[in-house]
C-alpha cells in the first residue's frame, strides 16, 4: 500500500521512552513500528505501542470547547476561563486557583503552564499527576543528592552482574527495558532479584523473588546496609570525602538488623541471607525501584533506604551500579524539570530558596513569583472540597479516577464553582467540565519528553487535529494572554519554549545545579526539528551528541557542602484492624494503560484482561468463601469495588491485588478508586496506594452473564456489568443479585437488534440457564448466556462469532449450545496480545513438540513481538510439562 512520509516520534506510554516511526497510509490508518535508531529501544516496542495504530481513531474525541455541555467558541471558552480566574484571584487571592497537570503533557506544555501559576499569578497550587507517581522518588533524591537526580543509565542494567527489582513489575511496565535487561542476563548471566509481595510475571522471570510483606522494604534495606558494614564493605575512602550522616543511619541500621529484617518481611531466614550475600558480593549492581517503593506511607524512606546501600559501597554512578527510578509517564521527568510539582521550582531550582526564587522571577520579567510550595495534589483536592480552591483546571490526567478516595474527589469536583478540564475524549473526570477544552493528541503534537535515563527526545506531529483540538501549550499560553500576560506568553512555536526552557536551565548555573541543558539555549526552528534523543546533562557548548552521561562516582553531590546524605530510616509499625484484615494492592496490568482512555479503544489490548478483577489467595478466598471466577465486593473504610474474583498462589496471604484500571465508563461498580486509601508519605505527599486496609465479601448473584453483542448498550440493567471492546463489537460480563423474569425482554433490550432480525433462544429446565442469539442475515447482531454460575462458554470463541460473516446453521445451534465443534478450535484465554494467539493455542503447540518458548515462537509467533507475554508463555509450558509428569 502506498504510504506518506514516515515520522520518527516517541511513544506516549511508558517511562522507557521508545522511539516510534509514525507512517500514515493512504486508506487512513497509520503503520507503527519501533525507531531502530532510537538508543531506548533500538527497534523494539511492546504490546501497547505496536497497538498505537489501532488508537488514533477520531470517534469519540473531543472535537471543540463545551461551556456547561454545550458547544462554544475557543473565544468564549478562553475568555471565560480567563475572566473566571481573574476574578477568583482579585476576590479570593491567588491561593483560590489550581492547575493538575500531567507526567503525560510535553515539556514545553508543562512548562508554560508552570511559569503561568508560579510566575504570574503567583501562587505554587500547581501539583501533577506526578505526585502519584514519582513523588517519593524526588524526595528521596533530594534529601540524599541535593537535587532529583537519576544517577544512572538504562545501560547500567544491561552492566550489571546484579539487578534487583524493587516494586517493579517490569515485565509488564517496562517492557522493552525488562526484554533488554533479559538479552543482557543470556550474554552475562546477570543475576535477577525481585521484591515485590507478589508471584507477578516478573518474579517468575527472576533468579530470585522475595515475596516480603507489603511495606517491609525499608527494613529489608536497613538490614543489608547493617550486614554491609559487618561484612567490611564499607567504602571508606567514597563514603569519607563524598558523604555526610553514615553515623546517624548506621544507628538506625543496626537496631533493625538482620533480625529486624527477617521479623518485618516475613520471608525465611536463608532467603534473606542469599540475597545479602548476593548483594555484598556484586560489585556492579542497580537496584531499580517503582511503585511498590514510592506509593507507600514509608516511600521516601524506602528511597533512602535503597541509597544508603550504594552509597556506603560507592556503587553510584559508575557502569553497571547504582540506585535506578524507574519513572511511570512518558515525561514523568520533563515535568521534574520544569518544576511541575507543587513543591518545586523550574529548572531544579528550589522554591524555598528566596535567591533561587529571584532569580526564576528575574529571568521571567514575572510580576510576581510563589513565595511558598503550594498543595499537593491529595491536599489540594481537599481544598477543593472544603472550598478554599474555588476554580482549578485540570489537564491531561483523570483525577476522578486515579486519585485515592476518588469518590470524594467526584464530590469535590461536583462542588467546585469553576472547572476547567483539557482532555483529548471523554472520562470520568470531563464529566464535571463546566468548560471542557480540546486537546490535540499524541499523534498531533509536538515537543519533547524525557525518559527514566535523563534523555530527552522529541515527539513529533504527524496527523492534524480533528475539529479544532489545540495543543496544550497553545491552550495555556491563549489563556495567559487573556489574564493581561500576553508579552510573557508570545510564543510562536514549541521550539521557541524549549529554548527558554534550557536557557534557563543555565541560569547562574556553572555545574551548582544537575539539570542543564543550556547547549539548547540557541537551537534553531530547524536543528529543534531535527533533534537527535539526548542525554542530559549538556551544558553551554556541549556537544549534543557527547554520550552517556552518570552522576556521583567521584561525588559531586548538589547539596550545600557537595557531599551525599545518608539518611537514617527508622522503622514504622504497620496497624491491623480486624475490621479490615487485608492489605489492598493495587497496580498495572500488561496491556492497560491507566484509566483506559487510549488502550480501550483496541480489541487486541481487552483479551488479554476484559474485566477488572481481584487476585486472592486460595485460603483467604476460602476463609471468605468466594469461589474461583465469581464476584467478590472488596470493601475498605473509604468504599467498596465489585469486580471479578481471581483465585491464585501468586498472591501472598493477607493481600490481595486489584487493577487501578478500570473506570465508570467500561464497569458499573468496579472503579477501585473508591475503595483506595488517602493515606500519604508524610515527607513527598504520595498516596500510598498499595497498602489500604480491606476486608472481601462473596457478592450473592442469583445469576451470572455473558454477551457478545454489535451495538454497544446505552446502559446496562446488572447488578454487575463490564463491558469491553471486541472485533466488530463489544463483550459484556453481566450479574445480577435478584432473579430476572424475562430473560427474552432482557436480551432484547441488551442487543437491540432492529427489525429484519432473527432470534433463537433456549431456556433450560429449572429456567435457570439462558441463551438467546440474534442474526441479521449471516452475521451476529447478539448472544446473550445466563447461567447460574459463572459462565462457562469460551469468551475467545465466542467473540470470533462478532466479525464472521456466513454463520450457517450448524454453526448457529452451537453458538447457542455455547460449544465449539471440533472443527472450530477454541483459541483460549489471548495471552499474546501482539499476534491474537490463545492459551490453547499454545497447549496444542507443546502437545505437538514445541516445549520452548522459543519452539511456541516459531510455531505460532506468540512472543517473537514484544516479549512481555514470554513468561505466561513458559508457565504454559511449565504446566504441561507437570500434567504429564502427574
Ligand atoms: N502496562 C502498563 N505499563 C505502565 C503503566 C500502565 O498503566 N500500564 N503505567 C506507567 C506508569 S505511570 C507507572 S508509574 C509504572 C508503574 O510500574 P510498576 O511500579 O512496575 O507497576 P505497579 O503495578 O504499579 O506496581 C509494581 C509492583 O509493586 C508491588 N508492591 C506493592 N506493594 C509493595 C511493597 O510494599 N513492596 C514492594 N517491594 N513491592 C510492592 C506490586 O505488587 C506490583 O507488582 O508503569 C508504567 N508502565
Ligand atoms: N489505585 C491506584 N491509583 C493510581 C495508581 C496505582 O498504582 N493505583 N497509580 C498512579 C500513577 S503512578 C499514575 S501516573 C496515575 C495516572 O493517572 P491519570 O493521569 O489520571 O491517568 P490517565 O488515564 O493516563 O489520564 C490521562 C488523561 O489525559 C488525556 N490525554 C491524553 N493525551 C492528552 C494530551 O495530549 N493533552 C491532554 N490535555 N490530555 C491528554 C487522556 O485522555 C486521559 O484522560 O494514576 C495513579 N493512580
Ligand atoms: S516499553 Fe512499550 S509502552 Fe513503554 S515506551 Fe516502549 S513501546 Fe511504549
Ligand atoms: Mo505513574
Amino acid at each position: 500500500m502506498a504510504s506518506g512520509n514516515p515520522t520518527r516520534t516517541t511513544c506516549p506510554y511508558c517511562g522507557v521512552g521508545c522511539g516510534v516511526v509514525a507512517t500514515p497510509q493512504d486508506d487512513g490508518s497509520v503503520a507503527i513500528k519501533g525507531d531502530e535508531r532510537h538508543p531506548a529501544n533500538v527497534g523494539r516496542l511492546c504490546s501497547k505501542g505496536s497497538a498505537l495504530g489501532e488508537t488514533l481513531g477520531l470517534n469519540d474525541r473531543l472535537t471543540h470547547p463545551e461551556i456547561d455541555g454545550r458547544r462554544a467558541s475557543w473565544n468564549e471558552a478562553l475568555d471565560l476561563v480567563a475572566a473566571r480566574f481573574v476574578e477568583t484571584i482579585a476576590e479570593h487571592g491567588p491561593e483560590s486557583v489550581a492547575l493538575y497537570g500531567s507526567g503525560q503533557l510535553l515539556t514545553e506544555d508543562y512548562y508554560v503552564a508552570n511559569k503561568l501559576m508560579k510566575g504570574f499569578i503567583g501562587a505554587a497550587n500547581i501539583d501533577t499527576n506526578s505526585r502519584l507517581c514519582m513523588a517519593s522518588s524526588v524526595a528521596g533524591h533530594i534529601r540524599a543528592f541535593g537535587s532529583d537526580t537519576v544517577p544512572g543509565t538504562y545501560e547500567d542494567l544491561e552492566e550489571a552482574d546484579l539487578v534487583v527489582l524493587v516494586g517493579s513489575n517490569m515485565t509488564w511496565c517496562h517492557p522493552v527495558l525488562f526484554q533488554r535487561l533479559l538479552a543482557a542476563r543470556e550474554r552475562r548471566g546477570t543475576k535477577i532479584v525481585v521484591i515485590d509481595p507478589r508471584r507477578t510475571v516478573t518474579a517468575e522471570a527472576a533468579d530470585l523473588h522475595l515475596a516480603v510483606a507489603p511495606n517491609s522494604d525499608v527494613a529489608l534495606f536497613a538490614g543489608l546496609l547493617d550486614h554491609l558494614d559487618r561484612m567490611g564493605l564499607c567504602d571508606s575512602a567514597y563514603v569519607d570525602t563524598h558523604t555526610s550522616g553514615l553515623d546517624a543511619a548506621l544507628q538506625a541500621a543496626r537496631e533493625c538488623g538482620f533480625p529486624g529484617a527477617l521479623n518485618a518481611t516475613r520471608l525465611p531466614a536463608e532467603q534473606l541471607r542469599e540475597f545479602y550475600t548476593l548483594w555484598s558480593r556484586s560489585e556492579r549492581v542497580v537496584t531499580a525501584y517503582s511503585q511498590g517503593v514510592n506509593q507507600s506511607v514509608t516511600g521516601t524512606d524506602k528511597v533512602n533506604a535503597i541509597i544508603n546501600c550504594h552509597m556506603l559501597t560507592g556503587r553510584i554512578g559508575r557502569p553497571g551500579m547504582g540506585p535506578f527510578s524507574l519513572t511511570g509517564q512518558p515525561n514523568a521527568m520533563g515535568g521534574r524539570e520544569v518544576g511541575g510539582l507543587a513543591n518545586m521550582l523550574a529548572a531544579h531550582l528550589d522554591i524555598n530558596s528566596a535567591s533561587h526564587r529571584a532569580l526564576v522571577r528575574s529571568f521571567w520579567n514575572s510580576p510576581r513569583i510563589a513565595e511558598k510550595p503550594g498543595l499537593k495534589a491529595v491536599d489540594l483536592f481537599r481544598a477543593v472540597g472544603e472550598g478554599q480552591v474555588k476554580a482549578i483546571w485540570i489537564m491531561g490526567t483523570n483525577p476522578a479516577d486515579s486519585l485515592p478516595d476518588a469518590d470524594a474527589v467526584q464530590e469535590a469536583l461536583r462542588r467546585c464553582p469553576f472547572v476547567v478540564v483539557s482532555d483529548v475524549v471523554r472520562t470520568d473526570t470531563t464529566r464535571h467540565a463546566h468548560v471542557l477544552l480540546p486537546a490535540a493528541a499524541w499523534a498531533e503534537k509536538s515537543g519533547t519528553v524525557t525518559n527514566s535515563e535523563r534523555r530527552i527526545s522529541r515527539q513529533r506531529s504527524f496527523l492534524k487535529p480533528p475539529g479544532e483540538a489545540r495543543p496544550d501549550w497553545r491552550i495555556i499560553c491563549d489563556v495567559a494572554a487573556r489574564m493581561g500576560f500576553a508579552d510573557a506568553f508570545d510564543y510562536q512555536s514549541p521550539a521557541e519554549i524549549f529554548r527558554e526552557h534550557a536557557a534557563l536551565s543555565g541560569l547562574a548555573n556553572d555545574g551548582r545545579r544537575d539539570f542543564d541543558i543550556s547547549a539548547c539555549a540557541d537551537l534553531s526552528e530547524k536543528a529543534y526539528d531535527v533533534l537527535e534523543p539526548f542525554q542530559w546533562p549538556r551544558r553551554s557548548g556541549e556537544a549534543l551528541d557527547a554520550g552517556t552521561t552518570r552522576f556521583f562516582a567521584e561525588g559531586g553531590f548538589y547539596t550545600p557542602d557537595r557531599r551525599g546524605r545518608f539518611v537514617p530510616t527508622p522503622l514504622a509499625v504497620q496497624s491491623v484492624s480486624s475490621d479490615f484484615p487485608l492489605v489492598l494492592n493495587t497496580g498495572r496490568i500488561r496491556d492497560q494503560w491507566h484509566t483506559m482512555t487510549r488502550t480501550a479503544k483496541t480489541p487486541r489490548l481487552m483479551s488479554h484482561y476484559a474485566e477488572s478483577f481481584c487476585e486472592i489467595h486460595s485460603d483467604d478466598a476460602e476463609d471468605a468463601g468466594i469461589a474461583p471466577a465469581t464476584l467478590v465486593r472488596i470493601v475498605t473504610p473509604q468504599g467498596t469495588a465489585l469486580v471479578r474474583a481471581l483465585v491464585t498462589e501468586r498472591q501472598q496471604k493477607g493481600s490481595i491485588f486489584a487493577p487501578m484500571h478500570w473506570t465508570d465508563q467500561q464497569t458499573g461498580k468496579g472503579r477501585i478508586g473508591s475503595a483506595v486509601l488517602a493515606a500519604v508519605d508524610p515527607i513527598s505527599g504520595q498516596p500510598a496506594l498499595k497498602s489500604s486496609c480491606a476486608r472481601i465479601e462473596p457478592f450473592e448473584a442469583a445469576w451470572y452473564g455473558f454477551a457478545v453483542l454489535r451495538n454497544k448498550p446505552e446502559i446496562i440493567h446488572a447488578d454487575y456489568w463490564a463491558i469491553a471492546r471486541a472485533e466488530g463489537g463489544w463483550r459484556v460480563e453481566l450479574a445480577g443479585s435478584e432473579p430476572v423474569e424475562d430473560w427474552t425482554i432482557y436480551a432484547t433490550d441488551l442487543i437491540r437488534s432492529g427489525e429484519g432480525t432473527e432470534t433463537l433462544s433456549y431456556m433450560d429446565q429449572d429456567q435457570a440457564s439462558f441463551r438467546l442469539a440474534t442474526f441479521s442475515g449471516d452475521t451476529l447482531v447478539g448472544a446473550l448466556f445466563i447461567a447460574p454460575q459463572p459462565v462457562a462458554v469460551s469468551r475467545t470463541w465466542a467473540v470470533e462469532h462478532l466479525k464472521a460473516d456466513a454463520i450457517t446453521g450448524a454453526e448457529r445451534l452451537r453458538l447457542l449450545s455455547g460449544r465449539p465443534g471440533l472443527d472450530q478450535p477454541d483459541p483460549g484465554p489471548i495471552v499474546c496480545a501482539c499476534f491474537s494467539v490463545g492459551a490453547n493455542q499454545i497447549a496444542a503447540a507443546v502437545e505437538h513438540g514445541s516445549t520452548s518458548v522459543e519452539a511456541v515462537g516459531a510455531a505460532l509467533r506468540a512472543g517473537t513481538n514484544c516479549g512481555s507475554c514470554r513468561v505466561e508463555i513458559r508457565r504454559l509450558i511449565d504446566a504441561a510439562a507437570l500434567k504429564k509428569a502427574v
